[in-house]
C-alpha cells in the first residue's frame, strides 16, 4: 500500500508498519493518523497477517503529537485537544489493543509523549539500548494521554508512574526494562536481527491463543479471581476446539516442531 507518512507491508505473516516522518521524529499529524488507521484496518482484514511489527524510521520512534500544528497565533482560538484525542489517539490505542494478531513494538529511538504510550499499547515492547521513553506531556502543561495514565501505574506502580508523569525525565531503554515497562532492551548492533527473530516467532505462533492471552491478561485488572478463572475456562474451551491446539498436541507427541496456522 502506498502512503506518505508511514510505510506498510504485509509479507510472510508479518505486517510491518513503520512511522515515517523522520525529520519530525515521526511525530503525528492528522494525515499520519489517517494512514495508520487505514493500515490497521487493512491488517485486521488480512488473514495472512499473523503479527504487527510497529517501528519508526530514522533515529526516533515517535515524538507524539506534531507540535508545529499546535502553535497558536495571538488572537487565534486554541486547538480543541479533546477533539484531537477523540478523533485520533483514542481510536488508535483501542485499535492496537483489539487487533486479531499479537503486536510487537520495536522502539528504535526516542519515544516521547503519545509516542511512548503508543508503544506501551502493544503486547510486546522491545527497545534498542540507545532508545528512551519520555512522558513529555508535563513539559507542555498536559496530562499523559493515549493510555499513559492507564498503562504506567499498571506496569511500574504508582510511585514511578507519578515520577514519570510529573518530572518528564528521560527513561533509558535499560531502565525501562528493569522497571518492567517493556519486555527487553537490546544492544543496538543486534536490535534489527532480534526484532526480526521475535516477529517471525510470533508470526509462526498460535495466533488465536496469543490474542486470547492478551485478552485474559488485560481483563485480570478488573476481574475477581473467580471471574478470571471463568474467563480462562471459556477461552480454553474455545481454543481447545481449534486447529492450533490439535497441531500443538500432535507435534509434542510426535517430537517435532508445531506448524501452527493461526486457526
Ligand atoms: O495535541 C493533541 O492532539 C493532544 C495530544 C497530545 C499528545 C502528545 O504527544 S503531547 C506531547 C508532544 N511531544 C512532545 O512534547 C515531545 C517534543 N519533542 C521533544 O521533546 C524532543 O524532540 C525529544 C526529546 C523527543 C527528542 O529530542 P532531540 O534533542 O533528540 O531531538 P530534537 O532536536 O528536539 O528534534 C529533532 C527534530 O524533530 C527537530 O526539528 P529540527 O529543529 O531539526 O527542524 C524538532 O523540532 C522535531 N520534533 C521533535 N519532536 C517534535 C518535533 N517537531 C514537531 N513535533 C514534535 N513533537
Amino acid at each position: 500500500m502506498a502512503f506518505e507518512s508511514i510505510r506498510y507491508e504485509s509479507r510472510d505473516g508479518i505486517a510491518r508498519l513503520t512511522l515515517h516522518r523522520p525529520d519530525r521524529l515521526n511525530s503525528f499529524n492528522d494525515a499520519m493518523h489517517a494512514e495508520v488507521r487505514e493500515a490497521l484496518a487493512a491488517l485486521a482484514g488480512d488473514p495472512s497477517a499473523r503479527v504487527l511489527l510497529l517501528t519508526g524510521a530514522g533515529r526516533g520512534f515517535c515524538a507524539g503529537q506534531d507540535l508545529s500544528d499546535r502553535a497558536v497565533a495571538p488572537g487565534e482560538a486554541p486547538v480543541d485537544l479533546g477533539a484531537s484525542i477523540e478523533r485520533n489517539y483514542r481510536p488508535l490505542v483501542l485499535a492496537l489493543r483489539s487487533l486479531p494478531v499479537p503486536t510487537l513494538c520495536a522502539v528504535n529511538g526516542v519515544a516521547a509523549g503519545a509516542g511512548a504510550n503508543l508503544a506501551l499499547a502493544c503486547d510486546l515492547v522491545v527497545a534498542a539500548k540507545s532508545a528512551s521513553f519520555i512522558q513529555a506531556f508535563c513539559k507542555i502543561g498536559l496530562v499523559p494521554d493515549s493510555g499513559g495514565t492507564f498503562f504506567l501505574p499498571r506496569l511500574v506502580g504508582t510511585a514511578r508512574a507519578m515520577g514519570l508523569a510529573m518530572l518528564g525525565d528521560r527513561l533509558t531503554a535499560e531502565q525501562a526494562a528493569s522497571w518492567g515497562l517493556i519486555w527487553q532492551a537490546i544492544d543496538d548492533a543486534g536490535f534489527a536481527g532480534a526484532v526480526e527473530k521475535l516477529a517471525a516467532q510470533l508470526a509462526a505462533g498460535p495466533t488465536r491463543g496469543l490474542v486470547a492471552a492478551r485478552q485474559a491478561i488485560h481483563a485480570s485488572a478488573a476481574n475477581s479471581l473467580a471471574a478470571q478463572l471463568d474467563l480462562e475456562r471459556d477461552l480454553q474451551r474455545e481454543l481447545g476446539f481449534g486447529a492450533d491446539y490439535r497441531e500443538g498436541v500432535a507435534a509434542f507427541l510426535e517430537k517435532r516442531a508445531p506448524r501452527f496456522t493461526g486457526r
